[in-house]
């Protein structure tokens, strides 16, 4: 393993054949077990016979992360729940979770495609390799440890955390790659420096992913560890990581397309943009079982190219990302709507629904203040009880959020209002 070079190196018109039978294959399938596909394709009135191959994925309508939210938990589910073997979840626009399901066919593909991505970082079965995404039910820490295992890597499943015991351990075990967010790798390479171990460890190559990074930061860390960064890509909704990563020219992430069928729309129009132009990312998963999608729309901007790479890969690829055409924010690797501290906020009778979000990146770990406006009345009556409304709050935060905030408290009416659509977001992080 794990240079797929059947799946990788297919010539145009071999993929195009294969994605086409997938396709036709897929939209027979969710027709017949997916009640919300077959509903919305009678409304659009599409029948699973339209579709003779990927050229005609166009007249099929788009999936979004309300449909996902509005479906909750399972409703989108086409395998029966005795065939799901896993369940994943990521944030939801507010309160609730997406949840996704695997089948054991689906975990296979996805460790497969895992397997491709870090072949691509040059990991071997030779390798030892540090997973500190974390496990649960954030795809990142599962996804990467059964690509690792596929290739036949010795896998430490470190979880994130407690970072000095993970970098003794990285020296200890002379781990040789990594699996981690990029901010968090630069965190550790300030601890192996402060530790004086950065000549101890036997790193060669890390595969980060799940927050936009710069390519500033790439050489950073490149640099601060002496090894070769690649980019990983996904989001559990489509698989989890592994929909896409850079090869060692770092000329854009290949997709693994002949699973995960790409397309680049305007986020307005919703028309397909030329190759090479900037627009939203669509994901068909092509060959999943429990939970397909159709024109999946990720929200992330890119562009792609379907030129073959030097390294001999036919996939297509996409450049590093450029912004979300929504307002989710990644924050120490946890996605956050800033819908979610609103209604969070409700819940707290002494404070309006007027709040502001800063975030900035303090030692390289994200950091976040909310300013949040005390009622008029609460204000000039209870002042003194302050402190002990901040910690409310941040209590409710964290159990919105998932990540913990610095709440300060503002008197009524500080928060700028502003006339067209609110402004919610402070972001110092330059991520794009
Ligand atoms: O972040 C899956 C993942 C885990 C990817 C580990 C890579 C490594 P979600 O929590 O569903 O899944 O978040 C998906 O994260 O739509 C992007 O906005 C962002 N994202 C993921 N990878 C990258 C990347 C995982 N390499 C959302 N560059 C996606 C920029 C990324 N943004």
């Amino acid at each position: 393993m794990i240079w797929n070079k059947e799946a990788e190196c297919m010539s145009q018109d071999e993929k195009t054949a294969l994605q086409s039978k997938r396709l036709v294959e897929l939209v027979k399938y969710v027709y017949e077990n997916v009640e919300f596909y077959r509903k919305r394709m009678d409304e659009y009135g599409i029948k699973p016979s339209d579709i003779k191959g990927i050229e005609d994925i166009d007249k099929l309508p788009y999936t979004t992360k309300d449909d996902l939210r509005d479906t909750y938990p399972f409703g989108l589910f086409a395998a029966p729940h005795s065939d799901i073997v896993r369940i994943h979840a990521s944030s939801g626009t507010t309160g609730k979770a997406t949840v996704v399901g695997y089948t054991q066919y689906d975990i296979d593909v996805w460790a497969e495609c895992v397997a491709r991505c870090m072949s691509m970082a040059g990991v071997t079965k030779d390798d030892i390799v540090q997973v500190a995404y974390g496990y649960g039910l954030f795809t990142g820490g599962l996804g990467a440890h059964y690509g690792a295992e596929k290739i036949g890597a010795m896998v430490v499943p470190m979880s994130t955390g407690n970072s000095k015991k993970l970098t003794t351990m990285m020296v200890d075990f002379g781990a040789t790659a990594i699996a981690c967010t990029p901010s968090y790798l630069l965190h550790l390479s300030e601890v192996l420096r402060d530790e004086g171990m950065l000549d101890k460890i036997k790193l060669k190559a890390a595969i980060c992913g799940a927050e936009p990074w710069t390519e500033k930061m790439r050489s950073e860390i490149e640099q601060r560890l002496n090894i070769s960064a690649h980019d990983i890509y996904g989001l559990s909704e489509i698989m989890g990581p592994g929909v896409a990563c850079d090869c060692q020219y770092h000329e854009g992430l290949h997709i693994c397309d002949d699973h995960f069928y790409p397309e680049i729309i305007d986020a307005k129009t919703l028309k397909p943009v030329k190759d090479g132009e900037l627009g939203e990312l669509v994901f068909t998963t092509l060959t999943k079982q429990g939970i397909p999608l159709i024109r999946y729309r990720t929200k992330d901007l890119t562009s792609i190219t379907r030129e073959k790479c030097k390294c001999g890969r036919t996939s297509a690829r996409i450049s590093r990302f450029k912004g979300r055409s929504d307002d989710m924010l990644i924050i120490r690797g946890v996605n956050v709507f800033p819908s979610q501290v609103e209604a969070a906020l409700v819940e707290v009778k002494e404070v309006t629904p007027h709040y502001m979000m800063i975030v900035d990146r303090d030692n390289n770990l994200d950091t976040l203040e909310i300013q949040v406006e005390v009622d008029k009345d609460y204000y000039t009556d209870e002042i003194r009880g302050i402190e002990s409304l901040q910690r409310k709050i941040a209590q409710v935060i964290q159990g919105a959020l998932g990540i913990s905030a610095r709440i300060k408290l503002v008197g009524p009416n500080t928060l700028k209002r502003s006339e067209g659509k609110a402004v919610h977001v402070i972001d110092n992080r330059k991520l794009y």
